[in-house]
């Protein structure tokens, strides 16, 4: 990879963006990467791109950690059989290239950080993502925080570039399409992002029926946890505050896995006078996930204090502390930013 590509910083992001078209054209094998606990902007970008770099000719390989954790509707909706998982032996590979798509930090690959360097060494580092957050970790550096999805991003550099989109590869980017922007809803969702849809929807990306399948398309299981998880949703006096709490308990009692909980931040959204919402997840006997929401409070602020990230009004975190312990820090730091 030629030297140049390493100066992106403080470039403009049209010339950032010739520079990732550059690298997607170059690369002979590439390694597809995204964040552990996939969503389906995350998956459909890396399958989507994944599938861009086959079509002209290189070798791609997708990789998140624990890809046999992904959860219906997500492992029906997508080609989730072709993403390995993130372990020591890949970073062996004959890779020249590593994309990483949708991803603010290397530390939410979710691999352990030895592991994060070795797969990045000596190799060129495309970091494609939306998160304002983004920490620049890449040899290049193409992060529009206005788009609305990742998916939105690779729609824009693929139409720059020339590649056009497979059935395929558009099912991909409307899944995350609509994912991330919950069907259309959230604020972020601009004209360019309803031109995106309009085009995937031309290449064969499903419209009318991604959003139902994406967001609310549940197995029996799946339905029995979201409906035991709301009956537990608790809030602040005010009303202002309202969370729930996925425990083993709670997901033994259903017969479910965590990981079927999803939907659940955006529902409790919905209640009235709720102004940031917060679902704890226990995810083991010391270690509590989170997803926090808010119609008009940047709640980023308070999972990065605790290890995560994300967007002004959605963000996540994953804190080493039991259940309780994490639900009372994290509620205690939105009372203080509601009364901020
Ligand atoms: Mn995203």
């Amino acid at each position: 990879m030629n030297k140049s590509l390493r100066i992106t910083r403080d470039s403009t992001l049209t010339a950032t963006r010739r520079l990732v078209i550059d690298a997607i054209w170059r690369t002979q094998h590439a390694l597809v990467l995204s964040h552990r606990d996939p969503d389906a902007d995350s998956l459909g970008s890396a399958l989507a791109l994944g599938e861009a770099l086959e079509n002209r000719g290189a070798q791609a390989t997708v990789a998140i950690d624990s890809p046999e954790l992904i959860a219906p509707p997500l492992d029906e909706l997508l080609d989730v059989n072709r993403v390995l998982p993130l372990t020591a032996e890949l970073a062996d590979g004959q890779y020249d290239t590593v994309f990483v798509v949708d991803t603010a930090s290397p530390a939410l690959l979710g691999a352990e950080s030895s592991l994060c360097e070795a797969v990045f060494r000596d190799r060129t580092v495309v970091n494609v993502d939306h998160h304002a957050s983004n920490r620049r970790y890449g040899t290049i550096n193409y992060v529009e925080d206005i788009a609305a999805a990742t998916a939105e991003v690779l729609w824009v550099l693929f139409s720059d570039a020339g590649i056009s989109c497979t059935e395929k590869m558009a099912v991909n980017l409307q899944t995350g399409l609509v994912g991330d922007t919950i069907g259309f809803q959230i604020a972020d969702t601009s004209a360019r992002t309803l031109r995106a849809a309009a085009s995937l929807m031309e290449s064969g990306g499903l419209t009318h029926k991604t959003p139902r399948r994406v967001l609310n398309a549940r197995t029996i299981i799946a339905a029995r946890l979201y409906g035991a998880a709301l009956a537990e949703v608790q809030s602040t006096a005010d009303g202002r505050i309202v969370w729930t709490s996925v425990t083993h308990d709670l997901v033994a009692t259903v017969n479910a896995r965590v990981e079927y909980s999803h939907g659940l931040p955006n529902a409790l959204q919905e209640i009235v006078g709720a102004e940031i919402a917060a679902v704890f997840y226990e995810i083991g006997a010391s270690a509590t996930r989170g997803s926090l929401r808010s119609t008009s409070y940047a709640i980023n602020g308070v999972a990065e204090r605790f290890g995560g990230g994300g967007h002004q009004l959605a963000a996540g975190f994953t804190i080493d502390q039991p259940i309780a312990t994490a639900r009372r820090v994290v509620l205690d730091q939105l009372e203080k930013l509601l009364d901020g």
